[in-house]
């Protein structure tokens, strides 16, 4: 069934990609400030309308597995940006008590089951919650989220292979934005179109415009439905671009410039406000920026007033005590 995209949904999935922006255009300037942030930081610049049409297409008890680009996910998941902040500059108050930093993120209250930064460990962890959904009987799919470099790697085709024979409810997203880290996509893919490989594994294998916010919604909610209404897994391919380098370091020297100034004229945020301005939904796009600006000064204003974790906390909550000696 078309899902309908009435005005609150409309709103929500731009104020989504605006959040998205402005918290990671200060991750992009904190990186810059020495010794803000531990670690490498990687942005989804660009890929914004994946994560909110995608996240916003699932039901609460719909999981997530992510990969390393995986801060619009987790904030379209509506994962506190304060608490999410605080963990990328590895504070004791941070989503995951500054164990994590920004590439191990999980947020099990919302379903965000893990962050794997092992390139093509995602679909195979998915594939097995996708299980775990399935034995439970639960009426819930598992999303799995990855880049066109994953896809080569072979755990991807068992991990779709195995949900295939099992029929398990996963949706595999891959954000195909034509990179992994320095290697373009024709050096590690053979094919134009990921998705091409989908038929292969008995799923539907659907190609949307990955900076089309509403076209990724429509197409992630139609295929989740299936997946939750017992049709076994299914692939869904979208296409956009990494507008930034592989970090936030990375100048992308190799990089082609008209390539990239052609994509930042497909900006998946401009291309829905002038929609919505066309549409005479929306006046003005200040009010939504302006509302994700201070929520992104609160949250590094919560980050930077928390305590780094003291060392007497580095070895708890690693391991799930044994049964016995919970307490
Ligand atoms: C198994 C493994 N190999 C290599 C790496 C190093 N690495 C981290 S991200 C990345 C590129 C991944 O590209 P893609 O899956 O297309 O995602 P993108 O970064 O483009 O979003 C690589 C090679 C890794 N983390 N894990």
């Amino acid at each position: 069934m078309q899902p309908q995209l009435d005005r609150h949904l409309r709103f929500t999935l731009l104020s989504d990609m605006v959040l998205i922006r402005a918290f990671e255009d200060r991750i992009s300037e904190l990186s810059r400030e020495r010794g803000r942030l531990p670690g490498m930081q990687i942005t989804c610049h660009g890929q914004e309308a994946i994560a909110a049409g995608v996240v916003r297409a699932m039901i609460e008890q719909d999981v997530i597995v992510t990969n390393h680009r995986s801060h619009g996910h987790m904030l379209a998941r509506g994962v506190d940006p304060k608490t999410l902040m605080a963990e990328i500059m590895g504070k004791r108050d941070g989503l995951n008590r500054g164990k994590s930093g920004t590439l191990h993120l999980a947020d099990p209250g919302r379903n965000v089951l893990m962050t794997s930064t092992v390139v093509g460990a995602a679909p195979l962890l998915g594939m097995g919650a996708a299980f775990a959904q399935n034995y439970r009987q639960e009426q819930a799919a598992t999303c799995v989220f990855f880049g066109d470099g994953a896809a080569a790697e072979g755990s991807v085709h068992e991990a779709m292979n195995m949900a295939a024979v099992w029929k398990l409810p996963v949706l595999f997203v891959c954000e195909s934005n034509r990179w992994a880290g320095a290697q373009g996509h024709d050096e590690h893919c053979p094919i134009e179109r990921v998705a091409d490989r989908a038929p292969g594994y008995a799923m539907p294998g659907v190609v949307v415009d990955g900076n089309d916010v509403e076209a990724v919604y429509i197409a992630a909610h139609r295929l989740l439905e299936a997946c939750r209404a017992g049709k076994g897994p299914a692939f869904l391919e979208c296409l956009t671009y990494r507008m930034h380098g592989h970090g936030e370091m990375d100048v992308q020297h190799y990089v082609d410039k008209d390539e990239l100034a052609a994509w930042d004229k497909r900006d998946p945020i401009e291309l829905y406000i002038e929609v919505l301005q066309t549409e005479g939904l929306l006046d003005s796009r200040d009010a939504v920026e302006q509302q994700a600006v201070q929520t992104v000064d609160a949250a590094v204003a919560f980050a930077d007033a928390s305590p780094y974790p003291p060392p007497e906390e580095a070895l708890e909550h690693i391991y799930v005590q044994p049964i016995g000696q919970e307490g």
